[in-house]
């Protein structure tokens, strides 16, 4: 299978509503699709980097740049690399975990699509459909916040995950509990605190969260590993796990209990099962975190997410809590109970609707062999 060609596109959806976090508030989507064309086969994968550089260093534009001169000059007119070998011949490129993670994609959907395999099996997932849960931005008052949540669990998401900040933590959660007991709850703070602030995670730690994601710098362990040792509430690392070597130390270190696996955050999806396998082998859950893919990307995270160790439920939710219109139809809803379906057919396993994509793209190259 020779590689004839690989396409670039930069797309921008706007979002159903705004989602605010501690570092931005955005309304529309950016991000850019790679499509690997190979004797008449095709793959496609999405680098869910964005505009700007807040979640982590990359963003559309560098990872563009990545792509073009650094990762897709290699491949035109060979033979196309099975996906791990890609990852280990790009290893020495530093860094740039998002661009090379939409290239292997894109490797894994058109290798899995010409063996007429679904990607979840080529990945050596097991579980048919996968518990699902809500990501909830910030929001400009709490009786917002309330009723947001209020409709996605009336949807049946199985658990809500709000984004906190310093001023926006304590009391939002002290409120969902009041208005909706019991509900499995999480918070994420995308490193929105330093050690100086244990006294909010110690107050937080009285909720019965399931977690608490990322509350301080993506670079400090040994901090994380102080304030785990001041919970009860396990700690979730997000950014810091860049790797499956970064969770070796976060867990030998007690700055975590649970990780979050995010195939493009750790460089690829060959990385994030190895990442996956290393939490099985010592007994550490894993659950698939999200970037607000479009269909693309969310048919790969699904896929990863049927792993056996992806035992927490995911933010992996369905097209209309994201789009209008997603890239994919049919889109991906929500079953009744709360779980979302792992697509079985060939490769991402979903039908990419190219008039959307047209529209969506603002910025287009194709490189030929
Ligand atoms: C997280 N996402 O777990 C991320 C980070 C994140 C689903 O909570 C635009 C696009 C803004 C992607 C903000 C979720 C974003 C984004 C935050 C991803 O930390
Ligand atoms: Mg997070």
């Amino acid at each position: 299978m020779r590689i004839d060609a690989v396409e670039l596109r930069e797309v921008q959806l706007p979002y159903r509503a705004p989602f605010e976090t501690s570092f931005g508030r955005e309304d529309t989507k950016a991000c850019l699709l790679v499509r690997v064309q190979a004797d008449g086969v095709e793959g496609w994968g999405e680098v869910p980097a964005g505009r700007a550089p807040l979640y982590n260093e990359e963003t559309d534009d560098t990872a563009w740049l990545v792509l073009e001169q650094f990762l897709i000059p290699p491949l035109l007119g060979k033979p196309a690399p099975r996906p791990e070998e890609f990852a280990r011949r790009v290893a020495h490129i530093r860094r740039h975990h998002m661009a090379k993670a939409g290239l292997e994609a894109a490797l894994w959907d058109l290798h899995a699509r010409r063996e007429g395999r679904s990607l979840a099996q080529a990945l050596g997932g097991e579980r048919p459909v996968v518990p699902v849960g809500v990501s909830q931005g910030i929001e400009a008052t709490i009786e917002e916040l309330l009723e947001r949540i209020g409709g996605y669990l009336a949807q049946g998401y199985r658990r809500i995950k709000i984004k906190i900040k310093p001023g926006w933590d304590i009391e939002p959660v002290q409120r969902i509990r009041e208005r909706f007991g019991d509900i499995l709850l999480q918070v994420d703070a995308n490193s929105a605190y330093d050690l100086d602030a244990a006294g909010v995670f110690r107050a937080l730690d009285g909720y019965g969260l399931l977690l608490i994601e990322q509350p301080l710098a993506e670079d400090d362990l040994v901090d994380h590993a102080a304030l785990q040792a001041q919970l009860r509430t396990p700690i979730c690392l997000d950014e810091s796990i860049v790797h499956a070597r970064a969770a070796r130390a976060a867990l030998r270190l007690g700055a975590c209990r649970i990780v979050n696996i995010k195939q493009a955050r750790v460089g690829g999806l060959s990385e994030a099962v190895a990442l996956h396998d290393l939490c099985r082998a010592q007994g550490v859950p894993v659950w698939c975190g999200g970037m607000l893919e479009t269909g693309i990307g969310r048919a790969a995270n699904l896929a990863l997410a049927s792993l056996p160790n992806f035992t927490l439920p995911h933010d992996l939710s369905a097209s209309d809590r994201y789009f209008r219109e997603d890239l994919i139809d049919p889109p991906v809803v929500l079953n009744p109970d709360g779980t979302i379906s792992v697509p079985k057919e060939p490769g991402l396993g979903v039908r990419i609707v190219m008039e959307r994509v047209e529209r969506a793209t603002v910025r287009h190259a194709r490189f030929p062999a």
